[in-house]
């Protein structure tokens, strides 16, 4: 650098800036056509989906009967997933969909229940949580314009006081006209209550995986699903929407699976009454969801699974129920 004449250098620092300034310029033009595209992906997307009587269900009433059979459980992608092992599971009836916000609030109107997101958390079990996290609400996904790369979820994680699943973005936000939604922002005991209310149960993960294959024989597929509601782009910052859906999609919107049950893979996870890993306090969640892509989280997979603290409600998470016959 010494030789460098003071003209070469200064040249260098001006094309140096240009480039820098180029390079801006290119990245914040990039953020306002992609958060105008997801604005307006988010705007058109369709609030129904599924016909209001869906006439396929069979004896029991909107759900679906699930044969028995024999298969190997578990998936490679993930060290969580293994080992693979043979598990039976006998013939059950499934929901169709996920359980909507129209369903839950029947519920709701039915019994006066409180979910956990809506109570304050106690101190008591949770002395080490800082304060703010103690007031009721939910963690919702918050789509972050940058990210560095220390990997730290809470980049687009945010506890949101005031979250539930009457309003699951926040407290100025709202499920009015969203009734076809799968709700979210329940805890395990919130899902639990739903089910006894209806005279159902959790699924077993096992259950829960055998549905969600649909019959299908062989070595799992890989490959991020076309007929899903997940996540094109690079998560968690560029989302393409190329699927019809930047945000959650109502129940209903992709094609069932040959046992006739929507949007097991991709839109919301879906709680199952398992134990994760033996942890009394962690639940077994399952099916990935919309914000899962191809460079983050490729659990879009019916063998795919994650632990989930059972009284953390979150805006990803929803459920459906079973009948054992
Ligand atoms: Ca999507």
């Amino acid at each position: 650098m010494g030789k460098l004449t003071l003209l070469t250098r200064s040249k260098i620092l001006i094309v140096a800036l240009v480039a820098l300034i180029g390079v801006a310029g290119a990245a914040l033009a990039f953020w306002i056509v992609s958060g105008e595209r997801v604005a307006r992906l988010a705007a058109a997307s369709p609030k129904k989906c599924l016909e209001a009587n869906d006439t396929r269900s069979g004896v029991l009433s909107g759900m679906m009967r699930v044969p028995g059979g024999k298969f190997e459980m578990g998936d490679t992608m993930y060290p969580e997933e293994g080992p693979l092992r043979t598990r039976e599971v006998k013939a059950f009836w499934m929901d169709a969909h996920e359980v909507t916000n129209d369903e839950f609030a029947m519920f709701v109107r039915a019994t006066g229940y409180v979910t956990v997101a809506e109570r304050d958390v106690d101190a008591v079990t949770h002395p080490d949580l800082p304060p703010e996290m103690r007031k009721a609400g939910a963690v919702v996904f918050v789509m972050p314009n940058d990210v560095d790369g220390s990997g730290d979820i809470a980049q687009w994680w945010q506890y949101i006081a005031g979250a539930n699943w009457r309003h699951p973005g926040g407290p100025d936000t709202t499920i009015e006209g969203r009734g076809d939604f799968p709700v979210v922002a329940l805890a395990g005991a919130d899902v639990v209550a739903y089910a006894k209310w209806k005279g159902r149960a959790l699924p077993t993960e096992a259950q829960w995986e055998w549905a969600a294959r649909g019959g299908a024989k062989g070595a799992p597929d890989h490959e991020q699903p076309k007929a899903a509601n997940s996540w094109q782009g690079i998560f968690p910052v560029m989302n393409s929407g190329d699927d019809g859906f930047v945000g959650l999609a109502p129940v209903g919107c992709y094609k069932a699976n040959a046992y006739g049950l929507y949007d097991m893979i991709g839109n919301v996870w879906e709680w199952t009454r398992d134990a994760y890993n033996g942890d009394p306090k962690r639940g077994v969640i399952k099916g990935g969801s919309y914000l899962c892509a191809p460079n983050y989280c490729a659990r879009y997979r019916a063998g795919a699974r994650q632990g989930q603290e059972l009284d953390l409600a979150a805006s990803h998470l929803g459920f459906r129920t079973v009948v054992n016959e």
